[in-house]
């Protein structure tokens, strides 16, 4: 049976698990998730009741959270880049880059951002100013992190770059990665050029328009 994807080209976590889909060409039905299709929203909500996606539906089995996605993918479709290494040291180094990218790279730029969805009276500047902190310190250690590294964990393109990707790519949009942080900069250029994400990144750009912040007219 066809795996089956309920996703929506604009979100980071979904081209997290697209850029693993793509990476080793592993055929599925995306199962849009869109006002003009309801019924994939209901389903989703019938598997997840917390209604977060990406979500995968692997032969009847609902597997969530993007991370646990690809490890499935992995373990189940297993192709010729290995997202997580067998080593367990270095797949340790993998899964805790992913963590950091997601934790302190993806959830304070989703902060700013969703701030922005609110209305005036209920937004929470000092939340978000503390956000903006965390991503410009996060940004500090990731400089000195890469330093001498192709990918995020190294020389093998992983789950820590598949995270990195879209994250990293709505994060310069929120907090701009600054000169100060050349290694960044130049990773994640890397990961634009990366076939699997150039076309998660092509994918989205018909939903630019709703970026709360205004998307930059570059990427
Ligand atoms: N921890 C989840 C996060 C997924 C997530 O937050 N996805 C967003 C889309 S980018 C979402 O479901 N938003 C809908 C909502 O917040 O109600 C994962 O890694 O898959």
């Amino acid at each position: 049976m066809a795996l089956e994807l309920y996703a929506h080209p604009f979100s980071s976590y979904c081209q997290k698990v697209l850029v693993a889909l793509y990476e080793n060409q592993i055929p599925f039905e995306y199962r849009l998730l869109a006002p003009e299709q309801p019924q994939h929203m209901q389903r989703l909500a019938e598997l997840w009741p917390l209604r977060r996606f990406p979500l995968l539906v692997d032969d009847g089995q609902a597997v969530m959270e993007s991370s646990i996605i690809i490890e499935h993918l992995q373990q189940r479709y297993p192709g010729p880049v290995r997202l997580i290494p067998d080593d367990p040291q270095q797949a340790l180094e993998v899964r805790f880059m992913d963590r950091v990218f997601d934790n302190y790279i993806s959830t304070p730029q989703q902060k700013c951002v969703f701030d922005a969805l609110r209305e005036p009276a209920d937004r929470d500047a000092h939340g978000v100013a503390e956000a903006r902190r965390l991503l410009d310190t996060a940004y500090g250690w990731l400089e000195r992190r890469l330093q001498g590294r192709t990918w995020a964990a190294g020389e093998q393109f992983s789950l820590a770059d598949c995270a990195a990707a879209p994250f990293l790519f709505y994060a310069d949009w929120t907090q701009p990665i600054g000169d100060a942080f050349p290694t960044l900069r130049a990773y994640r250029r890397r990961l634009l050029q990366r076939p699997s994400f150039a076309r998660a990144v092509d994918e989205a750009r018909p939903y630019r328009a709703f970026f709360p912040l205004g998307a930059p007219d570059r990427d």
